[in-house]
């Protein structure tokens, strides 16, 4: 049995080195070098090239490198039958948690706007928002955004969510299904996008779903690019519908050159990089599976295919 890291950022060493170090009894390899593949039971991977697992034939489970698994079922070739887990983790939940304070707390004190009138040397004060006059709405009530939720209760700020299956989450009000999502959006003045990108959730961020938002609403999307329509998001922002978003994810990554985000003044945007997997917080739970999937155990932080999240 064996450990095989694929993926194809500057990464691939950091984490084929904290595995290794981790438990030294346990033979890791990146795919790059020279390996036997047929020794290989685990494949630990983020955004691996489309075809590259289907190397492995006694390959006993998928280990997602980050918190979403949607790249993984993008890959047909992908063996079918085995277990899928993903990174859940304290720190990917609090960083993510402060990325999206940071976000709001920047657009109610207009401090995007300000650094634009900066370069432009343009002195103009603009109203600011209160956090007791401002409700945040949470898609995906999950690991992310059930923390997320209930920090920026504790800041004050009115904090609803919405999820597939009902939440119960000290401070913040929360729906679930079609049919109480219109009640959520006419209530939000700032949508969090956490969910998971599946194909019940693609193109989720849409004219209709946007629409429904009060005027001037403000839209963060830090769960995947293929949630946004993003031709619906710009007509909305040129409409004056809302009056700005910050995204952190985008269909293609990174984003082309071309793509009208990049000179649109009310798209913020971040290189998704809002909340990143911590080797040193994440390694031992990734050995830990390998020990189990080695006895047999149950694997922890299992996805669950059906759902693809
Ligand atoms: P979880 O799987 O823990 O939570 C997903 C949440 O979304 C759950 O509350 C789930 O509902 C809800 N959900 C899923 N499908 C639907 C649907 N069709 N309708 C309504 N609600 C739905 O995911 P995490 O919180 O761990 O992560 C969320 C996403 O964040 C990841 O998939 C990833 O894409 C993104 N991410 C982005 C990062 C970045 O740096 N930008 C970093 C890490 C993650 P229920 O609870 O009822 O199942
Ligand atoms: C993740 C991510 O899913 O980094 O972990 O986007």
């Amino acid at each position: 049995m064996a450990i095989v890291v694929i993926r194809q950022d500057d990464r691939i060493d950091l984490w084929k080195n904290a595995l290794q170090n981790a438990d030294t009894s346990v033979k890791v390899y990146s795919y790059l070098e020279e390996h036997p593949k047929e020794e290989i039971s685990m494949a630990v991977i983020w955004k691996h090239p489309k075809g590259s697992l289907a190397d492995y034939p006694n390959l006993k489970c998928i280990a997602s490198a980050g918190a979403g698994v949607d790249y993984i079922f993008e890959d047909d070739t992908r063996p079918k039958n085995i277990p899928i887990t993903r990174i859940v983790d304290p720190y990917l939940a609090s960083d993510m948690s402060e990325h999206v304070l940071a976000v709001i707390l920047a657009h109610l004190k207009n401090l995007n706007i300000y650094k634009l009138d900066q370069v432009s040397h343009v002195w103009e004060p603009k109203q600011y928002m209160r956090i007791k006059d401002v409700t945040i709405g949470i898609l995906g009530l999950g690991e992310l955004g059930a923390l997320t939720a209930s920090d920026l209760s504790s800041f004050n700020f009115n904090v609803q969510g919405w999820s597939r299956s009902k939440k119960d989450i000290e401070g913040v009000q929360t729906f679930a299904g079609a049919e109480e999502q219109k009640e959520f959006l006419n209530a939000t003045n700032i949508l969090v996008c956490l969910l998971p990108l599946t194909p019940a959730t693609e193109g989720i961020l849409n004219k209709e779903l946007l629409s429904q938002l009060p005027k001037n609403a403000f839209v963060i999307n830090v769960a995947r690019g293929g949630h946004m329509v993003d031709d619906d998001l710009i007509a909305l922002l040129d409409s004056g519908h809302l009056s700005g978003a910050c995204l952190d994810v985008y269909h293609t990554e990174p984003l082309p050159k071309s793509h009208p985000f990049w000179n649109h003044k009310k798209v913020h945007m971040t290189p998704h990089y809002a909340s990143v997997s911590d080797t040193n917080s994440v390694i031992p739970q990734i050995i830990e599976n390998y020990k189990r999937l080695s006895s047999g155990e149950k694997l922890q932080n299992l996805v669950d295919s059906d759902k693809g999240y």
